[in-house]
C-alpha cells in the first residue's frame, strides 16, 4: 500500500485500580496510539506499549515519539509502496526501539487488513475461537486487600490467576493466594527482575506452591543467572523483559534458560516477530504465552488473535478491558465469559474504534507527512 500520512496520538486513560509491580505504581495509562493513512483513504491503527516511565524497559512514550518523528517514520515508505512484512527489515537500520517499530508495523498490518476485508485471526491462522483467558494481579499493601482482590477475579470467572512478587511480598501471599483458590486453579507468579542471584534458596520455596511458573525472576540481560535458576528449582523458568528477538528466543532456549516464554509482540517488535517466536518455541516444545501492558482494545484485539495460534498453550494475560478501564476505546471491548475471551473476526485487528471517545481522551496531536 500507499501511505500518506502518520498521526501520532497519546491519550490518557484513568485505571480502575492502581496496578502495583515491583518496578513501581500506576494509577493512570498514558498510551500512544499511531495512526496510518493511505491514499486510499484506508486508515490503520497500532497502539505502543512503552510505558511513561523506562521501569520495564529502556522504551516509554516521549521516546518512542521522538524516534518516530525523528527516525523511523522518515524511513518507512521511501516514496513507495510497503507492506507489513518488510516493516522490520525496513526500519532495521534504527537499532532498538522494538516497542516503536511493533506499534508501526501494527498499523500497517491494520490498514492492510482492512483494506482487504480480512481479520488478523484469519490471517495469522489461529484455530481456536476463543481463548482461556488470565489475570495479572499486582502487589497490595495488605495481604487481606489482596485475598479480596483475587476472589474477586475468581468470581469474575478468570482462567488463572498470576501475581506480581518482590523481596518480601512473596511466599506468603503464594501460600494465602493457592490456599484460596484450591489445588486445581492456575497461579503463577511475575517478579519483574526483582530478585538476584544470590536468591535461588528462597525462590526454591515457590516449589511447594505448584506454580505454572515464575516470570522473569532475574535481570534482563542475565541469561546464564535464568539457566542456573531453572536447574536449581523446579517451578518452570519463564522469560518476559529479556526477550527481544527472535534471536534472543533462540539462545535463551538453546541454553536452557527459557522453559516458558511469554511473547509479547511489543515487545519483540512487533506480531510477525512474535509470531516467528512462536514457531521456534513449537518446533522446541516450548510452551508460550502471550502477555499483556495493559492494552486497549486496539491492542487487546490483536493479541486475541495471537494468542489463538497452538503454541499458546498456558492462559495469557489477556484479562477483560474492564480489569484495568472503565470504558475501553473500542464499542466492543473485550470481556470474559466463563474464563474465555472471544477472538475477534472484524476486518483489521478486529475491533472498532471508538472515535469519539479517543477525541475526548486525547492529549497531544501530531500528524507526519510519510
Ligand atoms: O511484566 O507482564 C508484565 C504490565 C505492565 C508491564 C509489565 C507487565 C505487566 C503485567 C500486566 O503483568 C499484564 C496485563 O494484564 O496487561
Ligand atoms: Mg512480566
Amino acid at each position: 500500500m500507499k501511505f500518506t500520512q502518520l498521526e501520532l496520538r497519546r491519550i490518557h486513560l484513568e485505571l480502575v485500580t492502581p496496578f502495583r509491580t515491583s518496578f513501581g505504581e500506576q494509577t493512570a495509562r498514558e498510551i500512544l496510539l499511531i495512526g496510518i493513512t493511505s491514499d486510499d483513504g484506508t486508515v490503520g491503527w497500532g497502539e505502543c506499549v512503552a510505558m511513561s516511565e523506562p521501569l520495564y524497559s529502556p522504551e516509554y512514550v516521549s521516546g518512542v515519539e521522538a524516534v518516530i518523528t525523528e527516525f523511523l517514520a522518515p524511513r518507512l515508505t521511501q516514496g513507495g509502496d510497503v507492506i507489513a512484512g518488510d516493516v522490520a527489515d525496513i526500519l532495521r537500520p534504527i537499532k532498538g526501539h522494538q516497542m516503536a517499530k511493533a506499534a508501526i508495523e501494527m498499523a500497517v498490518l491494520d490498514a492492510e487488513l482492512r483494506s482487504g476485508g480480512i481479520n488478523l485471526h484469519t490471517r495469522f491462522g489461529g484455530t481456536r475461537p476463543t481463548i482461556p483467558s488470565g489475570v495479572s494481579v499486582g502487589i497490595f499493601s495488605s495481604i487481606d486487600a489482596l485475598l479480596s482482590a483475587v476472589q474477586g477475579y475468581v468470581d469474575d470467572g478468570y482462567a488463572r490467576i498470576k501475581l506480581k512478587i518482590e523481596p518480601g511480598w512473596d511466599l506468603e501471599p503464594v501460600r494465602l493466594v493457592r490456599e484460596l483458590i484450591g489445588p486445581e486453579m492456575g497461579l503463577q507468579v511475575d517478579a519483574n527482575t526483582a530478585y538476584t542471584r544470590q536468591d535461588f534458596g528462597h525462590l526454591r520455596q515457590l516449589d511447594m506452591y505448584d506454580l505454572l511458573l515464575i516470570e522473569q525472576p532475574l535481570d534482563t540481560d542475565d541469561l546464564l543467572g535464568h539457566r542456573d535458576l531453572a536447574a536449581a528449582i523446579e517451578t518452570p523458568v519463564c522469560l518476559d523483559e529479556s526477550i527481544e528477538s527472535l534471536t534472543q528466543a533462540e539462545d535463551a532456549v538453546a541454553i536452557g534458560a527459557a522453559e516458558i516464554i511469554n511473547i509479547k509482540p511489543g515487545r519483540v517488535g512487533g506480531y510477525l516477530e512474535a509470531v516467528r517466536i512462536h514457531d521456534l518455541c513449537r518446533a522446541h516444545d516450548i510452551p508460550v504465552w502471550c502477555g499483556g501492558m495493559l492494552e486497549t482494545g486496539i491492542g487487546r484485539a490483536a493479541n486475541c488473535a495471537l494468542a489463538a495460534l497452538d503454541g499458546f498453550v498456558l492462559p495469557g494475560d489477556i484479562s477483560a478491558s474492564r480489569r484495568f478501564y472503565a470504558r475501553d476505546i473500542v464499542r466492543e471491548p473485550i470481556e470474559v465469559v466463563a474464563g474465555e475471551v472471544a477472538v475477534p473476526t472484524a476486518p483489521g485487528l478486529g475491533y472498532d474504534l471508538d472515535a469519539e471517545f479517543v477525541e475526548s481522551v486525547t492529549t497531544s496531536l501530531q500528524h507526519v507527512s510519510l
